[in-house]
């Protein structure tokens, strides 16, 4: 039996996917084969910290989200995330150097259940998360960028979200439903906010834009941040989260760092492997070569130690990695 057919014969009762559009539609397309399984939205750092140990089992699938032992299916393209085989003990590992996890669901049960609908949806999808998308494209407004956009604003949208694209509505009809219509409106407003505050947090060192947006309670991705950086940049280094959170508070959680290469001008990959700083100091880190993440370390002296993260930790993170960089 070849590891397609192997995955569809399984028994999935739970998904847990990453809660942006990546996972959503991964985990949509997946439900139209599995319509019972219960999604349930995970951080990269929260499953590889063990968070989530207890409700996984050989009837979980994990997507696009760090792979764990117990699980029945592992979807992902994360280069971190590659196995050396792709069976351990009774687990499916359907990994791909894909532009984005659903493609690998897309592929997976295109030829098993209607996905055609979707066609137009994937293509946008593998732009947004596998780094092809253009300046113009980025700054447009294409149904499926402002869905990205909307996804991760509330857990109860980003359910909606992908239950309708599960049932086949429209990006475009479902940007109509009232709840999401209000949350659209709101982000699109925010967008202007974002920009401002980016600007005002961004300094530019050894052509590395970086990002302070920690304890104000939003984030970004890369494309926003090297948009505005424009061509001074070869890539960016996003600060966010709250110092002093834990992963089980519900609010906050634990200051990070994200690191992208600037698509815009680099338009087949990077000129540094962005893991080399995400994997530094927290073993945890990882990602792809050109969008990585990690959490912010207290070091001391160059060294991981184990006590509460300061402000200054930051600091220290930030200038170790300029050290690096400045190495490529
Ligand atoms: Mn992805």
């Amino acid at each position: 039996m070849d590891m397609y057919t192997k995955a569809l014969n399984l028994d999935i009762e739970k998904i847990i996917t990453d809660s942006d559009l990546d996972g959503v539609v991964t985990a949509a397309i997946l439900k139209r084969w599995w319509p019972d399984a219960e999604v349930i939205f995970g951080h990269p750092g929260n499953l590889r910290a063990g968070t989530m140990d207890e409700i996984i089992d050989r009837k979980t699938a994990i997507c696009d989200l760090p792979r764990h032992p117990n699980c029945g299916l592992s979807i992902d393209h994360h280069k971190s995330n590659e196995p050396h085989e792709n069976t351990i003990e009774n687990s499916i590992i359907l990994w791909e150097p894909t532009p984005s996890a659903a493609r690998i669901a897309y592929n997976l049960l295109k030829n098993k259940i209607d996905l055609s609908d979707l066609s137009e949806t994937m293509i946008w999808v593998d732009k947004l998360d596998g780094g092809s998308i253009s300046i113009d494209e980025f700054k447009g407004n294409n149904p499926v960028l402002w869905l990205g956009r909307v996804i991760g604003e509330s857990e109860e949208n980003t359910t909606t979200i992908l239950e309708n694209i599960q049932n086949r509505v429209s990006i475009e009809e479902i940007l109509e439903l009232p709840d999401i219509k209000l949350e659209l409106r709101e982000r699109m407003a925010k967008q202007e906010y974002l920009n401002r505050t980016i600007r005002e947090n961004l300094s530019i060192v050894d052509r590395l834009a970086i990002v302070r947006l920690e304890n104000l309670k939003i984030r970004s991705n890369g494309y926003l941040v090297t948009a505005i950086a424009g061509e001074e940049c070869d890539a960016c280094m996003v600060i966010h989260g709250d110092t002093g959170a834990n992963f089980d508070d519900d609010d906050n959680y634990p200051v990070s760092a994200s690191f992208y290469t600037n698509s815009f001008i680099h338009k087949t990959g990077g000129i540094f492997d962005l893991t080399k700083l995400a994997t530094n100091f927290d073993k945890n880190g990882g990602g792809h070569a050109n969008a990585c993440g990690c959490r912010i370390k207290p070091i001391d002296e160059k060294i991981v130690t184990d006590r509460e993260v300061t402000n200054g930790d930051i600091d220290s993170n930030i200038n170790e990695w300029l050290d690096i960089w400045s190495q490529r």
